[in-house]
């Protein structure tokens, strides 16, 4: 805390006169780089520089199968994650084998941290100290990988014991019994037009998954909601909760998805925004987040008592995307058997794999161009190894910057913040993005990372990426523990350039998967594919 305290104060005062110069000088040698009047090139680790890698291509293999690091002791694999301790056992089985809870009304917001399966504590906005100062979350006393992760996700899927059963039946419950049975015996599906197989755990899966969602999925909006907290999209479109404002707009005119008849849907939409919902009710300086938490509450006790629906799954089938810090804890109670789509997805804390669902989140500079200066260098005119820029939010920038800040190696971009522009341009003449938690474990360096072609690094642990339901994030993302920081070099330059030059085809293969369309969406673009996650989870969790 005191550490990270000072850090802030010097990053306001002095250190911002250094930085200052730190990017001048960088953006001044970048820029002689980019006009190529430098008689300089960035020397890589080792020997050779950049100028001798090559993509890949058919009469240059010998180059690209070295690795960055020719000289250097022998490369560390990435370390498995020590899954041996029994605090992680008695965790994940905790999540495996909790039924969701019963009660609509559910606990008091006081009492649930006491319920929390470990010590990893949600901020509490009462005790936090004067000065607007937050709470800085301590590291996981678990961290569970995304292997791991992976293994829940198929656990849950399996297990009955994990689903609520419907106090009723109903139509859309076979339909989705039916859709689950297609898609556990899709056929096998090789290679595809429109998808790359490597991205994804089981291509066949996904497809007929997809493909039946297309064909099936029907989604209720309840009129209900008063604006702008609910149903005013447009109040949201821009800046890093964004994708609150996009989902919303393309879910509520979606002429394919939605029904005007609830009795035929499968899902059932509650169309709120949390970031609007902190900015008109949270008081400023209050520390009190109760009436925001009690909002969201009588909505639920509005829905569930003007129509039978929440009852009768006990809200198991209705889903809301939220992409405030914030969120998790306002939707706790009454809402915890819905599919929450959280941008804060933290397994650590009460996401639960399998049945919530990661939103990802987008910086949306300009909701004209939602998806930004998409685009970036070949992997050979990237020529830094490691970039990553940002305030010191939490407690594993600092750490970051400490280490890497100051080094000699200097193909570690690591800085505190800096200009947009100059941010966007590392972001495409680098290998790897490091997406450092900040507050919390989400980051929009994560998408920004993807549609600039750059390798994201993501440094949080137990943060949920999204789309994980279907998507092999390993191989096209490195995934560095935190308590890795210090190998963080290591580990990236002992990943062999044919293996870098895979993972960078792979970014710009998952693009697609994280853009943003006006109007019509796109088939499997951002959109789709968050209704997507959803409807696995719930089709996966109907017995
Ligand atoms: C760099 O490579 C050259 C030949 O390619 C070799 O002679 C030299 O010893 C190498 N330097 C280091 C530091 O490995
Ligand atoms: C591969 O290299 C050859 C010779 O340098 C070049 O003609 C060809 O266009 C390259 N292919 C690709 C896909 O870059
Ligand atoms: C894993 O953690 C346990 C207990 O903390 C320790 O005894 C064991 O040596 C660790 N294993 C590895 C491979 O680090
Ligand atoms: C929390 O709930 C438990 C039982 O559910 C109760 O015994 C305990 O007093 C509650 N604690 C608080 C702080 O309300
Ligand atoms: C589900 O619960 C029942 C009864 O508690 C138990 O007998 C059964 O083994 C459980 N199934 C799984 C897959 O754990
Ligand atoms: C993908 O899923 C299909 C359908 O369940 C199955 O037949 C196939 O073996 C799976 N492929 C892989 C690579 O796991
Ligand atoms: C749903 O359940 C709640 C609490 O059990 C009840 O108050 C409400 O009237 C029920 N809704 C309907 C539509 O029956
Ligand atoms: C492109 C290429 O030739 N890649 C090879 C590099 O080396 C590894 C193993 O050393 C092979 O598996 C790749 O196919």
């Amino acid at each position: 805390m005191d550490q990270n305290r000072v850090l802030r104060f010097l990053g306001q005062a002095e250190t911002c006169r250094v930085l200052l110069l730190m990017v001048l000088v960088v953006a001044f040698v970048l820029g002689f780089q980019y006009l190529e009047l430098s008689p300089l090139s960035i020397v890589l680790p080792g020997n050779g520089t950049v100028s001798e890698l090559r993509e890949s291509n058919d009469t240059t293999k010998s180059v690209e199968n070295e690795t960055f690091l020719a000289s250097q002791e022998a490369p560390s694999v990435l370390k498995p994650y020590n899954s041996s301790t029994e605090v992680l056992k008695s965790f994940e089985d905790k999540f495996l084998n909790n039924s969701p809870k019963t009660e609509t009304s559910g606990q008091s917001r006081g009492n649930k941290t006491a319920s929390s399966p470990h010590s990893l504590q949600p901020k509490i906005p009462q005790i936090r100290k004067k000065h607007r100062q937050r709470i800085i979350k301590k590291p996981p006393l678990v961290v569970i990988s995304i292997t791991q992760m992976n293994n829940m996700i198929l656990k849950r899927h399996s297990d009955p014991n994990n689903s609520l059963a419907p106090r009723w039946g109903s139509k859309v419950d076979k339909e989705l019994k039916t859709a689950r049975d297609k898609i556990k015996n899709a056929a096998l599906v090789k290679k595809d037009d429109s998808l790359y197989a490597p991205l994804y755990h089981n291509i066949s899966i996904f497809k007929r998954s997809y493909e039946l969602m297309e064909r099936t999925l029907k989604v209720y909006v309840y009129s209900e909601g008063d604006r702008p907290i609910f149903h005013q999209p447009e109040a949201i479109m821009d800046g890093v909760y964004a994708s609150e404002g996009w989902f919303m707009k393309l879910m509520e005119s979606s002429h394919r998805f939605l029904t005007k008849d609830p009795t035929k849907a499968h899902l059932f939409y509650l169309p709120f925004s949390s970031r609007i919902l902190q900015q008109k009710l949270y008081v400023t300086d209050s520390h009190n987040r109760r009436n925001l938490v009690k909002y969201l509450r009588n909505y639920i006790d509005l829905i569930a008592s003007n129509y039978p629906f929440w009852n009768r799954t006990r809200g198991s089938d209705h889903f809301f995307t939220a992409c405030h810090d914030w969120a998790p804890a306002e939707t706790r109670g009454p809402y915890m058997n819905c599919i929450r789509s959280l941008c804060n997805a933290d397994v650590g804390v009460d996401f639960v794999v399998g049945k919530d669902v990661s939103f990802p989140e987008t910086k949306i500079d300009s909701s004209r161009n939602p998806n930004g200066k998409i685009g970036g260098n070949r992997p050979s005119k990237r020529t830094i190894l490691a970039f990553f820029s940002g305030n010191l939010h939490g407690y594993v920038r600092p750490i970051l910057l400490d280490q890497w800040s100051s080094r000699p190696e200097p193909d570690m971009k690591i800085f505190n913040r800096i200009d947009h522009k100059s941010y966007i341009r590392f972001m495409k003449q680098s290998r790897f993005c490091v997406c450092a938690k900040g507050y919390e474990v989400n980051s929009p360096r994560v998408v920004e990372s993807i549609l600039y072609g750059c390798v994201p690094v993501i440094i949080s642990d137990n943060f949920v990426p999204p789309f994980l339901e279907v998507l092999d994030w390993e191989s096209f993302a490195v995934f560095v523990p935190e308590k890795e920081i210090p190998n963080l070099r290591k580990i990236l330059i002992s990943i062999p350039v044919w293996k870098y030059v895979e993972m960078q085809k792979r970014v710009l293969k998952v693009q697609k998967h994280f853009m943003w369309h006006d109007g019509e969406p796109v088939r499997y673009d951002i959109f789709h594919m968050i209704l997507h996650s959803v409807w696995y989870n719930r089709v996966f969790q109907t017995f």
